[in-house]
Protein backbone atom coordinates (compact mmCIF):
# COMPACT_ATOMS: atom_id res chain seq x y z
CA UNK A 1 0.00 0.00 0.00
CA UNK A 2 0.94 3.29 -0.88
CA UNK A 3 1.24 5.89 2.48
CA UNK A 4 -1.62 7.41 1.20
CA UNK A 5 -3.69 4.83 1.36
CA UNK A 6 -2.57 3.35 4.25
CA UNK A 7 -3.49 6.96 6.20
CA UNK A 8 -7.01 6.20 4.41
CA UNK A 9 -7.77 2.45 4.46
CA UNK A 10 -5.76 1.53 7.57
CA UNK A 11 -6.48 5.19 9.81
CA UNK A 12 -2.02 5.21 10.45
CA UNK A 13 -1.31 7.91 12.39
CA UNK A 14 2.42 7.43 12.30
CA UNK A 15 3.43 8.48 8.90
CA UNK A 16 2.68 11.88 7.36
CA UNK A 17 2.51 11.71 3.19
CA UNK A 18 2.32 14.93 1.70
CA UNK A 19 1.01 16.44 -1.43
CA UNK A 20 0.26 20.04 -2.65
CA UNK A 21 -3.24 20.91 -4.33
CA UNK A 22 -1.70 22.88 -7.78
CA UNK A 23 1.38 20.88 -7.38
CA UNK A 24 1.54 20.86 -10.59
CA UNK A 25 1.72 24.11 -12.44
CA UNK A 26 2.10 27.86 -12.52
CA UNK A 27 5.01 28.50 -9.33
CA UNK A 28 7.53 26.06 -10.97
CA UNK A 29 9.47 27.73 -13.87
CA UNK A 30 10.19 24.59 -15.88
CA UNK A 31 6.25 24.59 -16.27
CA UNK A 32 5.33 28.10 -17.06
CA UNK A 33 8.12 27.34 -19.77
CA UNK A 34 5.72 24.37 -21.63
CA UNK A 35 2.80 27.04 -21.41
CA UNK A 36 4.27 29.49 -22.89
CA UNK A 37 4.66 27.23 -25.88
CA UNK A 38 1.16 26.05 -25.39
CA UNK A 39 -0.75 29.19 -25.34
CA UNK A 40 -4.44 26.96 -25.20
CA UNK A 41 -4.61 26.04 -22.02
CA UNK A 42 -7.19 22.81 -23.00
CA UNK A 43 -5.45 22.06 -25.82
CA UNK A 44 -2.48 21.52 -23.38
CA UNK A 45 -4.47 19.46 -21.23
CA UNK A 46 -5.64 17.60 -24.04
CA UNK A 47 -1.28 16.69 -24.93
CA UNK A 48 -0.73 13.45 -22.84
CA UNK A 49 2.64 13.37 -23.28
CA UNK A 50 3.03 17.07 -21.80
CA UNK A 51 0.48 16.58 -19.79
CA UNK A 52 2.32 13.63 -17.95
CA UNK A 53 5.56 15.30 -17.91
CA UNK A 54 3.71 18.48 -16.32
CA UNK A 55 2.03 16.37 -13.69
CA UNK A 56 5.73 14.64 -13.27
CA UNK A 57 7.57 17.53 -12.85
CA UNK A 58 6.56 18.40 -9.20
CA UNK A 59 7.85 14.74 -8.30
CA UNK A 60 11.12 15.33 -9.98
CA UNK A 61 11.66 18.32 -7.33
CA UNK A 62 10.16 17.03 -4.09
CA UNK A 63 9.33 14.03 -1.91
CA UNK A 64 5.74 14.26 -2.47
CA UNK A 65 3.54 10.97 -1.74
CA UNK A 66 0.99 12.00 -5.21
CA UNK A 67 0.91 12.48 -8.22
CA UNK A 68 -2.19 15.03 -9.22
CA UNK A 69 -2.67 14.53 -12.87
CA UNK A 70 -2.88 17.57 -14.97
CA UNK A 71 -6.10 18.45 -16.14
CA UNK A 72 -8.75 20.77 -15.26
CA UNK A 73 -12.22 20.12 -13.30
CA UNK A 74 -13.64 21.98 -16.54
CA UNK A 75 -12.92 19.48 -19.33
CA UNK A 76 -16.39 17.99 -18.01
CA UNK A 77 -18.28 21.13 -19.82
CA UNK A 78 -15.46 20.65 -22.50
CA UNK A 79 -16.72 17.14 -23.12
CA UNK A 80 -20.34 18.25 -23.12
CA UNK A 81 -19.19 20.37 -26.10
CA UNK A 82 -19.66 23.58 -24.02
CA UNK A 83 -17.09 25.77 -25.30
CA UNK A 84 -14.05 26.67 -22.56
CA UNK A 85 -11.33 29.30 -23.06
CA UNK A 86 -8.98 30.34 -20.35
CA UNK A 87 -8.17 34.06 -21.02
CA UNK A 88 -5.08 35.37 -19.40
CA UNK A 89 -5.55 37.98 -16.55
CA UNK A 90 -9.20 36.74 -16.18
CA UNK A 91 -9.84 33.24 -15.90
CA UNK A 92 -12.04 30.51 -17.59
CA UNK A 93 -14.73 32.14 -20.08
CA UNK A 94 -17.80 29.12 -21.20
CA UNK A 95 -19.75 29.33 -23.88
CA UNK A 96 -23.47 28.54 -23.78
CA UNK A 97 -24.33 25.38 -22.99
CA UNK A 98 -26.74 22.96 -25.49
CA UNK A 99 -28.93 21.41 -23.25
CA UNK A 100 -30.78 19.76 -25.16
CA UNK A 101 -27.57 18.19 -27.70
CA UNK A 102 -25.94 17.27 -24.26
CA UNK A 103 -28.53 15.32 -22.88
CA UNK A 104 -28.60 13.12 -26.01
CA UNK A 105 -24.55 12.75 -26.18
CA UNK A 106 -23.38 9.90 -26.35
CA UNK A 107 -21.29 8.87 -23.76
CA UNK A 108 -18.49 7.46 -26.49
CA UNK A 109 -18.57 10.82 -27.92
CA UNK A 110 -17.62 12.49 -24.66
CA UNK A 111 -15.07 10.14 -23.88
CA UNK A 112 -13.80 10.86 -27.34
CA UNK A 113 -13.10 14.54 -26.43
CA UNK A 114 -11.40 13.83 -23.03
CA UNK A 115 -9.70 10.51 -24.11
CA UNK A 116 -5.84 11.82 -23.52
CA UNK A 117 -6.76 12.74 -19.71
CA UNK A 118 -7.13 8.96 -19.42
CA UNK A 119 -4.45 8.48 -21.31
CA UNK A 120 -1.96 10.53 -19.15
CA UNK A 121 -3.60 9.01 -16.28
CA UNK A 122 -2.29 5.64 -17.69
CA UNK A 123 1.37 6.75 -18.71
CA UNK A 124 1.75 8.55 -15.52
CA UNK A 125 0.76 5.56 -12.85
CA UNK A 126 3.13 3.56 -15.09
CA UNK A 127 6.45 6.03 -14.90
CA UNK A 128 8.97 5.03 -12.43
CA UNK A 129 8.40 7.96 -10.45
CA UNK A 130 5.09 7.40 -9.28
CA UNK A 131 6.25 4.21 -7.64
CA UNK A 132 5.06 3.24 -4.00
CA UNK A 133 2.82 6.64 -4.91
CA UNK A 134 -0.87 7.49 -5.12
CA UNK A 135 -2.11 8.92 -8.45
CA UNK A 136 -4.87 11.15 -7.93
CA UNK A 137 -7.68 11.75 -10.13
CA UNK A 138 -10.31 14.43 -9.35
CA UNK A 139 -13.20 15.81 -11.06
CA UNK A 140 -14.96 19.19 -10.04
CA UNK A 141 -18.33 18.51 -7.33
CA UNK A 142 -21.58 19.02 -9.18
CA UNK A 143 -22.64 22.13 -7.72
CA UNK A 144 -19.08 23.81 -8.30
CA UNK A 145 -19.51 22.66 -12.12
CA UNK A 146 -23.06 24.27 -12.36
CA UNK A 147 -21.29 27.17 -11.22
CA UNK A 148 -19.07 27.76 -14.47
CA UNK A 149 -21.74 26.10 -16.49
CA UNK A 150 -24.18 28.37 -15.79
CA UNK A 151 -22.52 31.25 -14.55
CA UNK A 152 -19.78 31.01 -17.72
CA UNK A 153 -16.87 32.79 -16.11
CA UNK A 154 -15.49 32.28 -12.27
CA UNK A 155 -17.88 33.58 -9.37
CA UNK A 156 -15.45 35.21 -7.95
CA UNK A 157 -15.71 37.99 -10.18
CA UNK A 158 -19.49 37.48 -10.22
CA UNK A 159 -22.27 35.62 -9.70
CA UNK A 160 -25.40 36.42 -12.27
CA UNK A 161 -27.79 38.01 -9.96
CA UNK A 162 -30.51 35.63 -11.87
CA UNK A 163 -28.75 32.26 -11.39
CA UNK A 164 -30.83 30.51 -8.99
CA UNK A 165 -34.08 31.82 -10.76
CA UNK A 166 -34.69 28.58 -13.38
CA UNK A 167 -35.37 25.83 -11.13
CA UNK A 168 -35.88 23.16 -13.70
CA UNK A 169 -32.77 24.62 -15.84
CA UNK A 170 -31.12 24.22 -12.84
CA UNK A 171 -31.91 20.49 -12.18
CA UNK A 172 -31.20 18.86 -15.35
CA UNK A 173 -28.14 20.52 -15.58
CA UNK A 174 -27.49 18.56 -12.13
CA UNK A 175 -28.35 15.78 -13.62
CA UNK A 176 -26.34 15.77 -16.78
CA UNK A 177 -23.34 16.19 -14.76
CA UNK A 178 -23.81 13.18 -12.59
CA UNK A 179 -24.17 11.20 -15.17
CA UNK A 180 -20.94 12.34 -17.04
CA UNK A 181 -19.37 13.03 -14.01
CA UNK A 182 -19.51 8.92 -12.98
CA UNK A 183 -18.15 7.91 -16.33
CA UNK A 184 -15.14 10.38 -16.15
CA UNK A 185 -14.18 8.87 -12.94
CA UNK A 186 -15.12 5.92 -14.00
CA UNK A 187 -12.41 6.49 -16.98
CA UNK A 188 -9.84 7.90 -14.52
CA UNK A 189 -9.90 4.63 -12.36
CA UNK A 190 -9.66 2.38 -15.02
CA UNK A 191 -6.69 4.27 -16.32
CA UNK A 192 -5.07 4.14 -12.69
CA UNK A 193 -6.09 6.42 -10.88
CA UNK A 194 -5.48 5.32 -7.36
CA UNK A 195 -7.40 8.56 -5.33
CA UNK A 196 -10.52 10.42 -6.80
CA UNK A 197 -10.40 14.24 -5.00
CA UNK A 198 -14.08 16.04 -5.40
CA UNK A 199 -13.25 19.69 -5.57
CA UNK A 200 -16.39 21.43 -4.03
CA UNK A 201 -14.27 24.95 -5.16
CA UNK A 202 -17.38 27.18 -4.72
CA UNK A 203 -19.90 25.00 -2.19
CA UNK A 204 -18.50 28.50 0.45
CA UNK A 205 -21.15 30.81 -1.90
CA UNK A 206 -24.17 28.39 -0.63
CA UNK A 207 -26.37 29.07 2.72
CA UNK A 208 -26.69 26.55 4.81
CA UNK A 209 -30.29 25.52 3.95
CA UNK A 210 -29.21 24.94 0.45
CA UNK A 211 -26.54 22.81 0.78
CA UNK A 212 -28.63 19.46 0.88
CA UNK A 213 -29.58 20.40 -2.77
CA UNK A 214 -26.75 21.17 -4.12
CA UNK A 215 -23.63 19.56 -2.21
CA UNK A 216 -24.45 16.92 -0.16
CA UNK A 217 -27.40 14.56 -2.34
CA UNK A 218 -25.27 15.12 -5.39
CA UNK A 219 -21.51 14.50 -3.67
CA UNK A 220 -23.69 11.96 -1.77
CA UNK A 221 -24.18 10.04 -5.29
CA UNK A 222 -20.80 10.60 -6.63
CA UNK A 223 -19.38 9.17 -3.46
CA UNK A 224 -21.34 6.58 -3.20
CA UNK A 225 -20.33 5.67 -6.82
CA UNK A 226 -16.39 5.90 -6.56
CA UNK A 227 -17.07 3.61 -3.10
CA UNK A 228 -18.36 1.26 -5.15
CA UNK A 229 -15.41 1.42 -7.31
CA UNK A 230 -13.26 0.53 -4.42
CA UNK A 231 -11.08 3.63 -4.52
CA UNK A 232 -10.77 6.07 -1.66
CA UNK A 233 -12.79 9.59 -2.23
CA UNK A 234 -11.35 12.51 -0.80
CA UNK A 235 -13.73 15.91 -0.37
CA UNK A 236 -12.59 19.18 -0.70
CA UNK A 237 -15.93 21.36 0.41
CA UNK A 238 -14.38 24.62 0.57
CA UNK A 239 -15.53 27.71 2.36
CA UNK A 240 -18.35 25.42 4.49
CA UNK A 241 -19.01 26.18 8.11
CA UNK A 242 -19.79 22.71 8.63
CA UNK A 243 -17.29 20.11 8.46
CA UNK A 244 -19.05 17.92 10.70
CA UNK A 245 -22.68 17.70 8.92
CA UNK A 246 -20.68 17.51 5.58
CA UNK A 247 -18.40 14.78 6.58
CA UNK A 248 -21.90 12.74 8.78
CA UNK A 249 -23.70 13.24 5.09
CA UNK A 250 -21.75 12.52 2.28
CA UNK A 251 -18.98 10.13 4.30
CA UNK A 252 -16.02 10.53 2.13
CA UNK A 253 -12.94 8.66 2.93
CA UNK A 254 -11.12 11.49 3.94
CA UNK A 255 -11.70 14.91 4.15
CA UNK A 256 -9.60 18.06 2.95
CA UNK A 257 -10.29 21.01 5.21
CA UNK A 258 -10.11 24.43 3.45
CA UNK A 259 -7.20 27.41 5.19
CA UNK A 260 -10.19 28.74 7.55
CA UNK A 261 -10.76 25.78 8.82
CA UNK A 262 -9.79 25.75 12.84
CA UNK A 263 -7.30 22.78 13.04
CA UNK A 264 -8.39 21.93 16.85
CA UNK A 265 -11.93 21.61 16.44
CA UNK A 266 -11.94 19.67 13.45
CA UNK A 267 -10.16 16.94 15.46
CA UNK A 268 -13.01 17.04 18.17
CA UNK A 269 -15.18 17.09 15.45
CA UNK A 270 -14.47 14.44 12.71
CA UNK A 271 -13.09 10.93 13.36
CA UNK A 272 -12.67 10.03 9.30
CA UNK A 273 -8.87 11.04 8.20
CA UNK A 274 -8.31 14.75 7.39
CA UNK A 275 -6.20 16.36 4.50
CA UNK A 276 -4.62 19.71 4.03
CA UNK A 277 -5.35 23.34 6.25
CA UNK A 278 -1.78 25.35 5.80
CA UNK A 279 -2.70 28.79 4.35
CA UNK A 280 -0.59 28.82 1.07
CA UNK A 281 0.39 32.12 1.82
CA UNK A 282 2.52 30.39 3.85
CA UNK A 283 5.21 29.66 1.70
CA UNK A 284 5.17 33.36 0.44
CA UNK A 285 6.53 34.29 3.88
CA UNK A 286 9.91 32.19 5.10
CA UNK A 287 11.14 29.34 6.31
CA UNK A 288 10.55 29.83 10.25
CA UNK A 289 7.31 30.68 9.73
CA UNK A 290 6.80 27.62 7.47
CA UNK A 291 8.30 25.53 10.04
CA UNK A 292 6.14 26.58 12.70
CA UNK A 293 2.85 26.70 10.90
CA UNK A 294 3.44 22.58 8.85
CA UNK A 295 4.82 22.16 13.10
CA UNK A 296 1.22 23.53 14.46
CA UNK A 297 -0.73 21.26 11.65
CA UNK A 298 1.46 17.96 12.42
CA UNK A 299 1.65 18.74 16.41
CA UNK A 300 -2.20 18.96 16.55
CA UNK A 301 -3.07 15.59 13.88
CA UNK A 302 -0.32 13.51 15.45
CA UNK A 303 -2.47 11.10 16.97
CA UNK A 304 -4.73 10.94 13.95
CA UNK A 305 -5.04 9.77 10.03
CA UNK A 306 -3.67 13.13 8.58
CA UNK A 307 -2.23 13.29 5.24
CA UNK A 308 -0.32 16.77 4.88
CA UNK A 309 -1.13 19.54 2.44
CA UNK A 310 -2.38 23.13 2.17
CA UNK A 311 -5.51 24.59 2.68
CA UNK A 312 -6.21 25.48 -1.13
CA UNK A 313 -3.73 25.58 -4.45
CA UNK A 314 -0.21 26.52 -4.04
CA UNK A 315 -0.05 29.84 -5.05
CA UNK A 316 1.78 31.05 -8.22
CA UNK A 317 4.22 33.69 -7.04
CA UNK A 318 5.01 30.48 -4.56
CA UNK A 319 9.18 30.11 -4.25
CA UNK A 320 10.08 26.22 -5.33
CA UNK A 321 12.45 26.46 -2.65
CA UNK A 322 10.25 27.35 -0.54
CA UNK A 323 8.19 23.92 -0.96
CA UNK A 324 10.68 22.43 -1.74
CA UNK A 325 11.63 23.65 2.44
CA UNK A 326 8.33 22.54 3.77
CA UNK A 327 8.23 19.19 2.05
CA UNK A 328 11.60 18.30 3.90
CA UNK A 329 10.32 19.27 6.93
CA UNK A 330 6.99 17.20 7.10
CA UNK A 331 9.21 14.10 5.88
CA UNK A 332 11.29 14.43 8.33
CA UNK A 333 8.94 15.34 11.58
O1 LIG B 1 -1.42 28.52 -16.86
C1 LIG B 1 -2.59 28.84 -16.68
O2 LIG B 1 -3.05 29.96 -16.82
C2 LIG B 1 -3.54 27.77 -16.26
C3 LIG B 1 -3.72 27.74 -14.82
C4 LIG B 1 -4.41 26.45 -14.44
C5 LIG B 1 -3.81 25.27 -14.01
C6 LIG B 1 -2.34 25.01 -13.81
C7 LIG B 1 -5.80 26.21 -14.52
C8 LIG B 1 -6.84 27.13 -14.99
N1 LIG B 1 -6.03 24.91 -14.15
C9 LIG B 1 -4.85 24.29 -13.81
C10 LIG B 1 -4.66 22.89 -13.44
C11 LIG B 1 -5.55 22.32 -12.42
N2 LIG B 1 -6.81 22.74 -12.07
C12 LIG B 1 -5.25 21.17 -11.67
C13 LIG B 1 -4.00 20.38 -11.96
C14 LIG B 1 -3.40 19.49 -11.03
C15 LIG B 1 -2.70 20.15 -9.86
O3 LIG B 1 -1.52 20.44 -9.96
O4 LIG B 1 -3.34 20.24 -8.81
C16 LIG B 1 -6.33 20.95 -10.80
C17 LIG B 1 -6.50 19.88 -9.74
C18 LIG B 1 -7.31 21.95 -11.07
C19 LIG B 1 -8.62 22.02 -10.41
C20 LIG B 1 -9.44 23.24 -10.56
N3 LIG B 1 -9.64 23.99 -11.70
C21 LIG B 1 -10.26 23.77 -9.55
C22 LIG B 1 -10.42 23.18 -8.18
C23 LIG B 1 -9.32 23.55 -7.25
C24 LIG B 1 -9.26 24.98 -6.83
O5 LIG B 1 -8.22 25.60 -7.12
O6 LIG B 1 -10.20 25.47 -6.20
C25 LIG B 1 -10.92 24.90 -10.08
C26 LIG B 1 -11.89 25.82 -9.36
C27 LIG B 1 -10.53 25.03 -11.44
C28 LIG B 1 -10.99 26.04 -12.41
C29 LIG B 1 -9.85 26.82 -12.91
N4 LIG B 1 -8.98 26.37 -13.85
C30 LIG B 1 -7.98 27.29 -14.06
C31 LIG B 1 -8.23 28.39 -13.19
C32 LIG B 1 -7.39 29.62 -13.10
C33 LIG B 1 -9.37 28.06 -12.43
C34 LIG B 1 -9.99 28.86 -11.30
C35 LIG B 1 -10.77 30.00 -11.82
C36 LIG B 1 -11.52 30.72 -10.74
O7 LIG B 1 -10.88 31.35 -9.88
O8 LIG B 1 -12.76 30.67 -10.77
Amino acid sequence: MTPIHKVIKDNKTSINPIWIMRQAGRYLPEFRKIRKLNTDFIKLCLNADLSSEITLQPLKRFDLDAAIIFSDILMLPYGLNQKVEFKKDFGPLLGELNLDEASKLDEVDFVKRVYPVYKAINQVSKNSLTVNKSTIGFVGAPWTLLVYILNKQSPKLKLKDNFFNDDFLINRILFLIERFLKLHIKNQIDNGAEVIQIFDSWAGLLEEKDLPNYVYIPTLSLVDYVKSLKVPVICFPRGIKNYRNYCEIVKPDAICIDYEVDPLKILNDIKIPIQGGMNPKILLTDKDNIKKEAKKYLDIFKDHPYIFNLGHGVLPETDPNMMDYLVKFVKDY
